[in-house]
């Protein structure tokens, strides 16, 4: 008896899977289909797909082509599934042609004639609207928010405005975006969502003005200067029904929602501390240092320190202390949050004009994790005990410089098909906007001398 192997996500089976299903049948006697899981897909950079991976089985199975339906959750299944099954040939469509020669040394690999002009990809564009999303600001992220916004399907970045003209139309020209730069109105009118990334002053009016016209809004860090804001723009969106996420990258990162899980499950037991720091040294002329009231350390980096402490130990913190050193111009190089939780204790350190060691601690009862620079994109990071000789280490997937996920999340939610923000919660992201509201008000005692 022959038999064959064939992998896919088959979502939102169509024509092309299923004449595949039909060829490779045809190949020998005996067809295993490994249907891919939800977690495998994000892994290998397939961000926004549809159905569950049991109505993808489904799907599979009523085809009544295939003799056995297994699962592929992880790299390296494939000659794993060839040698214990006794596979004779594996196939796969002319997309991959190449990339599965690896395997000859298993099995006969047969690449089959993709189906022309029908893909899953086409379909989903069929089925949600492309969401074309204008920019705001033409600041150093706006570069790198356009080349991983096209890992991500379903969404077209097509416009920017900037109040300058001087700055949006070069700008405009070189990445190929209409330019916009008198009505803010006007540039809204050309897209059903927005990316805010102009300076942290502005993300509040610029927010508000789009979700009361019924535009989504993915929003640069930090989202507001006080949780009234925030609270506002987060029951304006509900009332509107557009979606509004505060663009913290990390959050969005699969190792970190993989590490938050992790410190949860208790496998470090009781969490007692949360220590973040994250520091670069900056230039003087950049923006961080120069803005004498809306630069400085913690407003730049201060999201990324606060996430890990909120979702571990939650939002409602006892008590709260700040400690900052400034610069000549106000601006802080160094600061350090303190936070006294009813069990446990956290710091927060965000530096532009100090370094120091970029790294989270999280210290449990049990054990702690450890996650180095850059935990904040969470490429790896390990648990540790009381014997130093066990460790455990992890190293999620990561692709890109972690935007696109930020974006994947967003367009998902878009479209309904994520429907509750575990991954930043409106909660968590309105007691940062608290954070930022007391750190400002210290700040100014700070800069006027005055005691706290
Ligand atoms: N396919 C096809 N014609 C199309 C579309 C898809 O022949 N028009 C084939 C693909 O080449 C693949 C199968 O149908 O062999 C499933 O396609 P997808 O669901 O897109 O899965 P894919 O990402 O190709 O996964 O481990 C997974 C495998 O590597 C392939």
């Amino acid at each position: 008896m022959k038999k064959v192997i064939t992998y896919g996500t088959f979502d939102l089976f169509h024509e092309g899977h299923y004449n595949l299903l039909k060829r490779a049948k045809a190949l020998g006697d005996y067809l295993i289909v490994g249907v891919t899981t939800e977690y495998y897909d994000r892994q290998r950079g397939k961000l926004n797909v549809l159905n569950s991976l049991l109505d993808r089985v489904e799907n599979v199975r009523k085809t009544g082509l295939a003799d056995e339906i297994i699962v592929e959750d992880h790299e390296g299944q494939k000659p794993e599934d060839i040698q214990k099954m006794g596979v004779d040939i594996f196939t796969v469509g002319s997309d991959w042609v190449g990339t599965f020669d690896y395997l000859k040394e298993f099995c006969q690999v047969v690449y089959l004639e993709r189906t022309p002009e029908i893909s899953s990809s086409v379909l989903r564009a069929n089925k949600f609207p492309i969401v074309q999303v204008g920019v705001v600001g033409c600041g150093r992220i706006v570069p790198r928010f356009l080349a991983e916004a096209k890992f991500v399907s379903g969404v077209n970045v097509g416009a920017v405005y900037n109040p300058h003209r001087e700055n949006v139309l070069p700008f405009g020209k070189k990445y190929k975006l209409e330019p916009y730069y008198e009505e803010f109105d006007e540039f809204l009118k050309q897209v059903n969502a927005i990316y805010i990334a102009s300076p942290h002053e502005t993300h509040y009016d610029y927010a508000k003005m789009a979700i009361s016209r019924g535009r989504h809004v993915l929003c640069e860090k930090p989202l507001a200067f006080s949780v009234g804001q925030a609270e506002e723009l987060y029951h304006l969106a509900k009332e509107k029904g557009v979606v509004l996420t505060e663009g913290i990258k990390t959050a969005f990162c699969p190792g970190f929602m993989q590490m938050m899980n992790l410190a949860r499950s208790g496998i470090i037991g009781e969490v007692r501390d949360v220590e973040a720091c994250f520091s670069r040294i900056t230039p003087p002329g950049l923006r961080e240092m120069a803005d004498d009231q809306y630069g400085g350390a913690f407003l730049e980096f201060g999201s990324y320190t606060l996430l890990p402490i909120f979702k571990l130990l939650g939002c409602h913190y006892e008590n709260v202390e700040f400690d900052s050193i400034l610069a000549e111009n106000g601006v802080d190089l160094y600061s350090k949050i303190h936070f006294r939780f009813k069990h446990a204790l956290a710091m927060s350190k965000t530096g532009i004009g100090v370094k120091s060691e970029g790294q989270l601690v999280i210290a449990g009862t049990g054990g702690y994790i450890l996650a180095e620079s850059p935990w904040w994109l969470t490429k790896s990071f390990e648990v540790r005990y009381e014997d130093p000789t066990k460790i455990d280490k992890y190293s999620p997937k990561f692709l890109g410089d972690g935007l696109r996920y930020e974006i994947a999340d967003f367009v998902s939610k878009i479209n309904g098909i994520e429907r509750i923000s575990y991954c930043l919660t409106q909660e968590e992201s309105v007691a940062m906007a608290g954070v930022v509201e007391k750190f400002m008000e210290e700040r100014k005692r700070q800069k006027e001398g005055q005691p706290a």
